[in-house]
């Protein structure tokens, strides 16, 4: 039995998502199009991007693929302007540097500032002109548990993810009366490649086991509903809101 209840309902709708070719991107790509969306993933890489995109088409979705650097002003700009109007704008780009607080450079710290927050500014910027312009949209920020909580050697990611909940917040505050809902996913610990270092981290994986109530990491494809939710009439009066799927974790001592 297949029911689409029609709150929960994509069909007709376009979503875009940045770094979408694989984790937990590509994750919520497939959640998206399984509620009827047209989704169209981007990458820096042409080949994985493109293997992705015949992924989703394979499984009878419609997708495709827009190749891009979203830290890069001019690139954001020119890939958007190919895609057509923008329904749902998911900014998922995200990377991961591990590093002792004094060792991170101003280097690294500029570049992690590049990726998350101009990561989500700039694709945000290109989509709302016609957001407004069509009297609505949704933007969904892909944050973490870390923009509540440190943990040792993130310092720069933490200090991203918190500035990320408050662009939510900010963009939502500004965004409301346009008709536009700008909220936030919150990941706990997934397996994705990301954390494969630290899954295959025998001290790491117990920690988490141990540390998130449900005792296990979660899987990719169970931030589908949150990403489905944020992207649907459902969430028509939700704004500048943080949804944490994270098995518990933020919630425990
Ligand atoms: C780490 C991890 C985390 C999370 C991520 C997901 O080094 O602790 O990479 O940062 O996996 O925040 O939300
Ligand atoms: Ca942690």
């Amino acid at each position: 039995m297949n029911v689409q209840h029609p709150l929960f309902d994509l069909r007709g709708r376009h979503a875009v998502l940045t770094g979408s070719s694989r984790g937990l991107g590509f994750a919520m790509a497939r959640g998206l199009a399984s509620a009827g969306a047209r989704v169209t993933l981007n990458g820096r890489d042409e080949a994985t991007l493109s293997a992705a995109v015949d992924q989703l088409k394979t499984e009878g979705y419609e997708a495709s693929g827009m190749v891009g650097d979203i830290t890069k002003a001019d690139e954001t700009e020119a890939a958007f302007a190919g895609v057509g109007a923008v329904d749902v704008l998911v900014n998922n780009a995200g990377i991961q540097i591990r590093a002792p607080f004094l060792e991170h450079s101003a280097e690294t710290w500029r570049r992690m500032f590049d990726t998350h927050v101009m990561g989500a500014v700039l694709p945000s910027q290109a989509v709302l002109p016609g957001m407004i312009e069509r009297g609505g949209g949704k933007i969904i920020n892909i944050c973490s548990l870390m923009s509540e909580v440190g943990r040792r050697t993130v310092v720069p990611y933490t200090t991203m993810k918190g500035a990320l909940k408050m662009l939510t917040r900010g963009m939502a505050t500004e965004l409301a009366h346009h008709n536009i809902q700008v909220n936030g996913i919150g990941p706990g610990y997934f397996a994705t490649e990301m954390n494969r270092a630290l899954m295959d981290d025998p001290v790491f994986d117990a920690f988490v086991t141990n540390r998130t109530p449900a005792a296990r990491w979660g899987r990719p494809e169970e931030l589908s509903g949150a990403a489905i939710f944020l992207a649907s009439p459902a969430s028509d009066f939700v704004n500048g809101q943080v949804l944490y799927v994270d098995g518990g974790i933020l919630a425990a001592l």
